[in-house]
């Protein structure tokens, strides 16, 4: 399992009430809520242990605090994506320096067109990515990446998406060989070898959680999910990200670790 020690944030902008929406009649966030979520998210990661730089706002992307969909990170490289949405696509603009800390120019790659690809699709296991073609992520994205992993000895599996925006809705690594999803994924042959935390259906938005060294990051108000991973064991931190579930953000995509 990756140690992870730092993470990248990005404060929300007030523009978040227009961010993107699956369900067009969605309830619009309360900005000041966003707020208040996003510190307790951030505190949540730094009890996990890790050291946390944010990011200031960018009004001009109502969806960049979303930040783990413009980057790929992984122990040896980084990806700059491509996002699929194009209200998203010049998000990475506000931050080009983002990564120069951390990674030396030489293993910072970018993907270009036509790949469309973003963060939330790629779900890293030690040397396997699994990768989600969904409506954000396309073949050429896939493609592109696989080139760029294969070349550090990481794998890369596809798997279709049609049950939520992007693979990591529905599906996330809780470690130990052991995947928590939402029914939807249960039968996916490529997830036939771990063992399966699957949701109950009103439980769906637990299926997003970080695991981040020996604390495990849920959603609150998801009792059963968070019961069924505490009796595997592990210890739980809950955050409420209510004002980002109305728009389709989940607790991964409001950060990028590594
Ligand atoms: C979007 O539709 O792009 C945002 N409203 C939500 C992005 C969520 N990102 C993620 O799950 N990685």
């Amino acid at each position: 399992m990756i140690q992870f020690t730092r993470a990248i944030t990005k404060q929300p902008a007030q523009s978040l009430i227009n961010g993107l929406s699956l369900d067009e009649n969605n309830l619009k966030p309360d900005y000041q809520l966003a707020l208040k979520q996003h510190e307790q998210y951030i505190n949540a990661l730094k009890q996990s242990g890790l050291s946390v730089m944010t990011l200031p706002a960018s009004e001009a992307f109502p969806d960049s605090c979303f930040v783990e969909d413009i980057a790929v990170l992984a122990p040896e490289f980084a990806i700059i994506t491509r996002p699929g949405a194009e209200t998203r696509r010049q998000e990475i603009t506000t931050t080009p320096d983002l990564l120069s800390d951390d990674y030396t120019e030489s293993v910072i790659h970018t993907l270009t067109e036509p790949a469309l690809l973003e963060g939330g699709d790629v779900m890293l296991i030690d040397k396997q990515f699994y990768i989600g073609l969904s409506s954000r992520t396309n073949a050429a994205g896939v493609e592109q990446f696989t080139a760029i992993a294969q070349s550090y000895g990481y794998a890369v599996t596809a798997i279709p998406v049609s049950y939520s925006l992007h693979l990591k809705t529905g599906v996330t690594y809780l470690g130990d060989n052991r995947l928590v999803m939402t029914e939807d994924y249960q039968d996916e042959a490529a997830f036939a070898g771990f063992e399966k935390i699957i949701t109950p259906s009103d439980e769906n938005n637990c299926a997003n959680i970080i695991r981040i060294n020996s604390q495990v990051i849920v959603p609150e108000g998801y009792s059963e999910t968070q019961t069924a991973i505490e009796a595997l064991g592990y210890q739980t931190i809950a955050v409420n990200i209510s004002e980002f579930a109305k728009i389709d953000g989940g607790l991964t995509c409001l950060s990028l670790r590594f």
